[in-house]
């Protein structure tokens, strides 16, 4: 399926963006760099604009999604935005009974943790997202028709700025859309809400087989049907977020929940957009995936070979050692342990240069933190981080 032409990859406006170049294993000027949870607490125009809303209100509310998505884009000047939702959005929005709560998270009517339940819960067609998803893809459209005219950031220095269509040049700060993996999803769906070693969902897995095909059938549908949303919107990248799968040994990620983040992402994979390479030949381009999770040093394999094009690597592994793992070739996202963003200045400036020394040995490195921010940090310490990243280079 190709992009309309007017989707941001296809209009030439991302495409050689620095981070969609960078998802294609191509280094730039410098190194780009977002944050996870870029959006949110950390910032106070977050907090004002939030007064009295709830957070899946929030999400739902195309105005208020678009302009939260920005918010971080226009502070930062980072090199790409990610779209303000939350991982339970598309389980809400075919009707699913879920709140999240302040300081808590996602905090369902019941828990799912048995084949009645996965019966219950899977009664509903996936496919109803595709109706349902109005306020995301409106709230996808706002925010890139203001990236397309009015933030600056992301534009390449260096090489061709080739426009698809032949006529536009120059580059659009490419927005990030996202989805939970369906183990995340079911790690919450199982528990009923969040849950600190996510002991239903492993207990589910090897106690009932079926029911736990079923329920990972239905959430990769789901999630896969939610990053494609996002992407025929005008996300110029999607990222599968399993944040949890770290719970999991590499055996039981591999049988019981790889084959799923497979699926999730081949309602992407066949989106395809026109450019022209460097050598002004054409080409047919797919869209860039991520794949992330936290404490996945030992999965980081298995997570490349689900069929992504990047790699994101939390805190715990070095970018170096994370490298030899998913294999030479594979563009790199990471790692700086978020809790150095409270650290005094010197020290941070120390491991921000140490996460880019080290991402040096994959093809491409996009800089991010090994998970996201914390709602405390300071915005003025991430604006600096941004700016250190920027200057220091490819
Ligand atoms: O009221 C609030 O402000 C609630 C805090 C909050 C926010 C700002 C939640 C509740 N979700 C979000 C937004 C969100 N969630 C984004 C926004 C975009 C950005 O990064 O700027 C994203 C990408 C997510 C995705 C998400 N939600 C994940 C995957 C990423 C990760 O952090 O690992 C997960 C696990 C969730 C569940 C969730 N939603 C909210 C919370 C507090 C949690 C975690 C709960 C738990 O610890 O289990």
């Amino acid at each position: 399926v190709i992009l309309s032409p007017q989707h941001p990859l296809s209009a030439g406006l991302t495409s050689d963006s620095r981070l969609v170049r960078a998802y294609r294993g191509e280094r730039s000027d410098t190194t780009p760099v977002w944050f996870m949870r870029q959006a949110g607490r950390s910032l106070p125009e977050y907090r004002d604009l939030r007064v009295g809303t709830r957070m899946l209100d929030a999400c739902l509310d195309p105005e208020m999604a678009s302009e939260i998505t920005l918010q971080p884009v226009r502070r930062h000047k980072v090199d790409a935005g990610i779209f303000f939702s939350d991982i339970v959005v598309p389980l809400k929005l075919v009707g699913v009974d879920v709140e999240i709560q302040p300081g808590r998270g996602p905090v369902f009517g019941r828990g799912y943790a048995d084949a009645a339940g996965v019966a219950e819960l899977t009664k509903v067609d996936p496919a109803r997202l595709d109706e349902a998803s109005g306020p995301i893809s409106e709230a996808v459209g706002r925010v890139i028709a203001e990236l397309a005219t009015t933030v600056p950031g992301g534009v390449v220095s260096t090489g061709s700025t080739t426009g698809g269509a032949g006529s536009t040049t120059g580059t659009a700060t490419p927005l990030i859309g996202f989805a939970g993996a369906p183990f995340t999803l079911a790690a919450y769906l199982a528990e009923g809400g969040p849950s600190k070693d996510h002991l239903a969902a492993r207990t589910l897995m090897h106690a009932d087989a079926g029911a736990w095909g079923a329920l990972m059938d239905w959430t990769a549908e789901l999630s896969g049907r939610f990053l494609r949303a996002q992407v025929l919107a005008g996300a110029s990248a999607a990222q599968l977020f399993d944040s949890w799968a770290g719970a999991l040994s590499l055996e039981d990620y591999e049988r019981h929940v790889a084959p799923a983040s497979a699926k999730a992402l081949s309602f992407v994979h066949d989106l395809e957009y026109a450019a022209t390479d460097a050598a002004g030949t054409a080409v047919t381009r797919h869209v860039p995936v991520v794949h992330f999770g936290v404490g996945t040093g030992e999965l980081l394999g298995a997570m490349e070979g689900v069929g992504v094009d990047t790699v994101g690597v939390d805190y715990r592994v070095p970018l170096d050692v994370a490298a030899r793992r998913v294999g030479a070739g594979v563009p790199l996202q990471g790692n700086l342990d978020p809790a150095l963003l409270a650290a005094p200045w010197p020290v941070l400036e120390g491991a921000v240069r140490e996460v880019l020394r080290r991402g040096q040995v994959a093809p491409a490195h996009i800089f991010n933190l090994g998970h996201g921010v914390p709602p405390e940090t300071d915005p003025a310490v991430l604006t600096r981080v941004v700016e250190l990243v920027h200057e220091a280079g490819a």
